[in-house]
């Protein structure tokens, strides 16, 4: 598929706003839905619709079908060894907490200590906090490099053999950089933790094998991969989820209930209380099909050229902040940004009436923010669908913006 036939994919950039046609350069945040996945996810309420893994009767069988279809889906994706280490979840936020709840609350005591990174999200920042005040763990940052990047010393130095818990983003929501986190892995391995991915910038836009990252638990977000919002995944390694409790306890989760005392289902379901997110996780499956369709390797390629030619392009724009690793090479595919003098959300709001938009604000990486010394940022994030064009509207628009406020001020 050319990058053509991928945009008539998606109906929705096919409009206008506010009388320019849209420039989508948020996917960051949520990523567009492809007609496939719109049309499965309608196609499930009118044809399939039905509670799975309980009823015997046909729609039943086909909605299970269906959903348990997905898991092996994703299974493949990731390349995971069995769909028994496959749970989904709300999304990456859901995951991590999951993992936090579960295996840490139960692995770390007074004493031990968790890493993570100044780039986390707040999502991999906050469940580790919780846990440490519980436990009274310790809650360690690997430092960063001045360019945003982590030094695999610092790594080196962070963790200890008392570190049960190493958690890190693959790419950063805000720095764009890609970590090393198979590196990191050995790592943690080698001072016996374990080792959690935050993958939710990752999963839609490269290749992943858990297996050759030798990660223990890897979470990410169907909604950001092309899927609707509400589903997403936990991977985890069997010997592990095994062993871990559920933190959701009612339907579906249960084996046999009792007075007093009940047992669980076998992994995955344990972690599934409640009935599941089943179109979410049926759009999921026609994503991942789409995905797989255009290869991701294609897609990692595409967008890293939309990054160095974003790169290239917005330097050259007088009072331009560019956060994170300049160097292409080190980057996914997305620029977070300020210009000097301007808000970043006046940034975005100017951009917003030339149809183009992008986020503004602390992107969820307060601490971050605070180690960037600023208090927000502008970002433009790529995906299979964005083009050259996209990013000299862009660019335009940002001249534009600056010529504004030179003349307001
Ligand atoms: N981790 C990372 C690296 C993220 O970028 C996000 C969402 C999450 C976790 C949380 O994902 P959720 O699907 O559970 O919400 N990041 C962003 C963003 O950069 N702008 O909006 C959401």
């Amino acid at each position: 598929m050319n990058i053509q036939d991928i945009r008539r994919q998606f109906p929705i950039l096919h409009q206008e706003v506010n009388g320019k046609p849209l420039v989508y350069l948020d996917s960051s945040a949520t990523s567009q839905k492809p007609i496939q996945v719109i049309e499965t996810v309608e196609k499930y309420y009118k044809e399939i619709n039905s509670n799975v893994h309980r009823g015997v009767h046909t729609l039943g069988t086909r909605a299970t079908d269906a959903y348990e279809g997905t898991r092996e889906k994703v299974r493949k994706f990731i390349n995971a060894k069995s769909t028994q280490e496959v749970i989904f979840t709300r999304g990456t936020t859901t995951s991590l907490n999951t993992v936090a709840a579960s295996y840490a609350a139960a692995n770390v005591t007074a004493g031990d200590e968790i890493v993570i990174t100044y780039m986390e999200h707040h999502s991999n920042i906050i469940p580790w906090q919780q846990v440490a005040k519980r436990t009274g763990a310790q809650l360690k940052y690997i430092p960063l490099q001045e360019d945003g990047t982590i030094s695999l010393d610092d790594v080196r130095a962070t963790v200890t053999s008392n570190t049960k818990v190493v958690s890190v983003m693959q790419v950063s929501n805000v720095l764009g950089v890609i970590n090393p986190v198979k590196e990191i892995a050995q790592i943690a391995h080698d001072n016996g933790a374990v080792m959690v991915v935050d993958a939710a910038q990752s999963a839609p836009h490269m290749k992943i094998d858990v297996q050759d990252l030798d990660c223990d638990f890897l979470a990410f977000s169907g909604h950001k991969m092309c899927a609707p919002t509400g589903i997403g995944v936990l991977y985890g390694k069997k010997h592990l989820l095994e062993k871990m409790e559920p933190i959701e306890f009612g339907g579906e989760m249960i084996d046999f209930v009792h007075l007093y005392e009940s047992t669980w289902k076998e992994l995955p379901w344990k972690f599934e209380g409640g009935t599941p997110i089943i179109a979410g996780a049926v759009g999921l499956g026609a994503a991942i099909d789409f995905l797989n369709e255009i290869g991701l390797d294609n897609i990692a390629e595409h967008e890293h050229k939309l990054a160095a030619y974003a790169l290239e392009k917005m330097s050259s724009i007088p009072g331009m902040t560019i956060y994170g690793p300049l160097d292409p090479a080190k980057r996914a595919g997305l620029v977070t940004f300020n210009i000097s003098d301007v808000h970043p959300h006046d940034v975005a709001t100017v951009l917003d009436a030339e149809g183009i938009a992008v986020r503004a604000g602390h992107h969820c990486a307060q601490p971050l923010m605070k180690w960037l010394k600023a208090s927000a940022t502008a970002r433009a994030s790529f995906y299979l669908y964005n083009t050259e064009d996209d990013i000299d509207k862009l660019v335009e628009g940002l001249v534009k913006t600056k010529e504004y406020f030179s003349d307001v001020f």
